[in-house]
């Protein structure tokens, strides 16, 4: 079948629940990926940063291919030999004493967030059903009625109500608003992205997540921080919070927990909040499930043994570089912001226009694909395994592609 045959079947059959790019993908390797027409492309989304590792990782699959050969789930009804070695791999990485384990990052951020409630009663005597948690303008953490109820983006909430109580939003990176808000004594936790992805890669101010950490610290407040996006070495660190002296309370990990090859997320904290939930009030038929744990462990060993926090930093280092000298002679783009390898380009148009749109369509004629965030933002996120020679060929690329519009 052609492309169009492919996404005939999907408007067909599938809900209208999304607008991609008219390119049908159906192999994946590394930076590459291919479509039924076998044209080659960059990957330059990078499935929202959960490929960090590259597509179909050998040492990812071949986890994968022989646990499944094995035990693939035996929920949590019941023990089994792998659950136990991945909670104290992971908690060892990123030194914290607990893990809960879970699959998709929305789950992350409702378990971060019921943690967050559930020791604000047990531990801050915060009155029965009076929690209250902060969130910044801007945020995005998923599509569930709590996830949703956080937002401030109508796509996201509208005609989906009523919503969670107990939710507030402040502008991001307002440290004078956050102490405002803080001052409630009803006040359990902040969530935060380190790096605003769906925002369109809004990075805060230096010192911002250090003073979030000094502030939750002053008023008994738990910081959770979500890095869903922009953990596991996406930023050019292992967390976005690695750049501050910032150790989040809670922290949330997923997509390329996996590597990209299924869900797979995490709730990371110690032992004072992550002991107030006992058991049975928590978890997931698949949450912590065998494959899962030894996909995990693979897909975070690859992170080290390749490198690939310093591989993120130094292109991504380049990346700007290159593109910022550029942008001062092409008055369509009047920006680029970003870490590492999480970055976006700003088009100098109404957010209205198409113009983020067509020249993604342009982009992926010349074999590179991307996909515009809100309006006229173009997220730039390929994945960690990128080398230099391919991300001069994309800068290349970005630029001849641009300047032709
Ligand atoms: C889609 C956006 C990005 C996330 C952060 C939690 C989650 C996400 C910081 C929830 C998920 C995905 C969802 C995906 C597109 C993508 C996305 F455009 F939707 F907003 F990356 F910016 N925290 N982001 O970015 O994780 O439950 O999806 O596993 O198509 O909805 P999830």
């Amino acid at each position: 079948m052609k492309s169009n045959e492919y996404i005939d079947l999907e408007l067909k059959y599938g809900a209208h629940n999304y607008h991609p790019l008219p390119v049908v993908l159906r192999k994946g390797q590394g930076v590459y990926v291919w479509d039924v027409e076998d044209k080659k492309y960059y990957d330059f989304l990078s499935a929202y940063s959960a490929v960090n590792q590259g597509h179909c990782h050998p040492k990812i699959i071949t986890a994968l291919h022989n646990q499944a050969k094995n035990l693939t789930l035996t929920s949590r009804a019941f023990h089994n030999d792998v659950l136990g070695e991945y909670e104290q791999y992971i908690t060892n990485y990123f030194k914290y004493d607990k893990v809960l384990p879970m699959n998709t990052g929305v789950e992350g951020g409702e378990t971060a967030n019921k943690l967050a409630r559930k020791w604000g009663y047990l531990k801050k005597k915060i009155p029965k059903n009076k929690a209250r948690i902060i969130f910044a303008n801007g945020n995005f953490w998923g599509r569930t009625l709590a996830a949703i109820s956080s937002s401030d983006d109508p796509s996201s909430y509208n005609d989906f109500g009523p919503y969670m109580p107990g939710y507030s939003l402040i502008p991001y990176n307002n440290i004078e608003a956050l102490e405002q808000e803080l001052r409630d004594p009803n006040v359990c936790a902040f969530m935060v992205e380190p790096i605003q992805g769906e925002a369109g890669v809004v990075v805060p101010s230096d010192g911002y997540l250090s003073a979030v950490r000094s502030l939750c610290d002053k008023y008994n407040v738990l910081f959770i921080a979500d890095e869903v996006q922009t953990g596991l070495a996406r930023t050019g660190k292992m967390l976005a919070c690695d750049y501050e002296n910032a150790r989040p309370d809670i922290l949330i990990l997923g997509k390329a927990l996996s590597g990209g090859v299924f869900p797979v997320s995490a709730v990371l904290a110690d032992d004072d909040i992550m002991l107030c939930i006992k058991p049975g009030e928590h978890g997931s038929t698949y949450g912590g499930n065998p494959l899962a744990c030894r996909v995990a462990m693979a897909a975070l060993q690859v992170l080290k043994d390749e490198n690939l926090c310093q591989n993120a930093y130094e292109l991504g280092n380049l990346f700007r570089d290159e593109l910022n000298s550029w942008i001062v002679s092409c008055d369509l783009v009047s920006g680029i912001r970003g870490k590492g390898l999480l970055n976006a380009i700003l088009i100098n148009d109404s957010p209205e226009s198409s113009t983020a749109w067509d020249i993604c369509m342009k982009l992926r004629e010349n074999s590179l694909l991307a996909k515009p965030t809100h309006g006229n933002i173009i997220r730039l996120a390929p994945p960690l395994v990128i080398n230099k020679e391919q991300i001069l060929d994309c800068i290349n690329i970005i630029k001849t592609t641009i300047d032709h519009f």
